[in-house]
């Protein structure tokens, strides 16, 4: 089976998680040229954008980076297109199934890697094309699925034999070590790359994941079907209060729209939403791209740990 840094052309087999509506061409090209895979989300932002957000990172690393696609997003099939327009040499998947663009990625020699949260997932992912599957657990922040990283990673390691890499939960080197011994060949961090300095976020919402401990994650839209994992504040309280309470799903859906930006771009820390996954506990400072990564692969034992 093919090592995730030879797969992605890497020096270190850890990618970026999506991030809608955060990750663009300053942290992706961050990531990469830290030696890492890094990605611009497409998230809810339209097919133009994701083309300019393409030409820019180009100008700022001469790695190889990626394009990740939130698959509920009205735009999901334009930008399908244009990443192929564009030469975009690997795309990973979120938040739905991408089978119906596998076989257009393939023929243009696109690295498919769709992020899945089942076993049942992750195998019709493989039988239809995908490269590599990232097993994210219910750890992680924004969009989650049920299972647990320790529970699900081995079970997909299992099921497939494409390279597995795990997601949720990781962002110290003891985790690292312990997505290897699971069976998994990479990593991938979302939260800690939120505080990293050149994540383009408010500072407002990188001092609230600094700041929390480890419950103060909670789970909003399981009632929508659509769970959410942010950092509790006064937006989440007032939705997990109105949704035990039957209230009509517009009533909802008023909450929460619009209520990411707030938070990314106006610092808007009480009423916005803040995706983050439960390793908010863990991070303590502030740190450049470069050093998460390297601190992220100290002192691993390299048996175990295949860079
Ligand atoms: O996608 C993510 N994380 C995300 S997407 C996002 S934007 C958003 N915000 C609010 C509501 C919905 C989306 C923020 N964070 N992680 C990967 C992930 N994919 N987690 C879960 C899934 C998933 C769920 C169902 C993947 C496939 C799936 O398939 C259903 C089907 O169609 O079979």
């Amino acid at each position: 089976m093919k090592n995730i840094c030879k797969l992605l052309n890497i020096k270190y087999p850890i990618i970026q998680g999506g991030m809608a509506n955060i990750a663009d061409h300053r942290l992706a090209s961050a990531v990469s040229n830290a030696g890492g895979l890094g990605l611009i989300s497409a998230g809810g932002n339209n097919e133009n954008w994701v083309r300019e957000e393409i030409r820019k990172c180009r100008l700022l690393t001469n790695k190889p980076f990626g394009v990740n696609i939130m698959l509920m997003s009205p735009f999901a099939e334009k930008i399908a297109r244009v990443v192929i327009e564009e030469g975009v040499k690997v795309v990973t998947t979120g938040a739905g199934s991408p089978g119906a663009y596998i076989p257009e990625w393939k023929k243009a020699d696109i690295t498919v890697i769709p992020v899945v949260p089942s076993v049942a997932l992750a195998k019709r992912m493989e039988r239809i094309g995908a490269d590599a599957v990232v097993a994210e657990g219910t750890e992680a922040g924004g969009h989650i699925g049920e299972i647990t990283t320790m529970a699900l990673v081995p079970q997909v390691v299992d099921a497939v034999n494409i390279p597995v890499i795990a997601a949720g939960g990781i962002a110290d080197p003891r985790q690292v070590v312990a997505a290897f011994a699971l069976g998994a060949k990479g990593i991938q961090v979302g939260t800690i790359f939120l505080t990293a300095v050149e994540c383009p976020i408010h500072e407002n919402y990188k001092q609230k994941i600094v700041d929390a401990k480890d419950t103060d994650t909670i789970v909003t839209g399981r009632v929508v079907n659509a769970p959410v994992r942010v950092l509790k504040n006064k937006m989440a309280r007032e939705y997990l209060k109105l949704s035990n309470q039957n209230v009509d799903r517009m009533e909802l859906e008023k909450l929460t729209l619009g209520s990411l930006r707030k938070a990314v771009l106006e610092g808007d820390v009480e009423n916005g939403s803040l995706m983050a996954g439960q390793v908010s506990g863990l991070i303590k400072e502030i740190k450049s791209v470069k050093e998460i990564i390297e601190f992220l692969f100290t002192d691993v034992n390299k048996e175990i740990v295949v860079l």
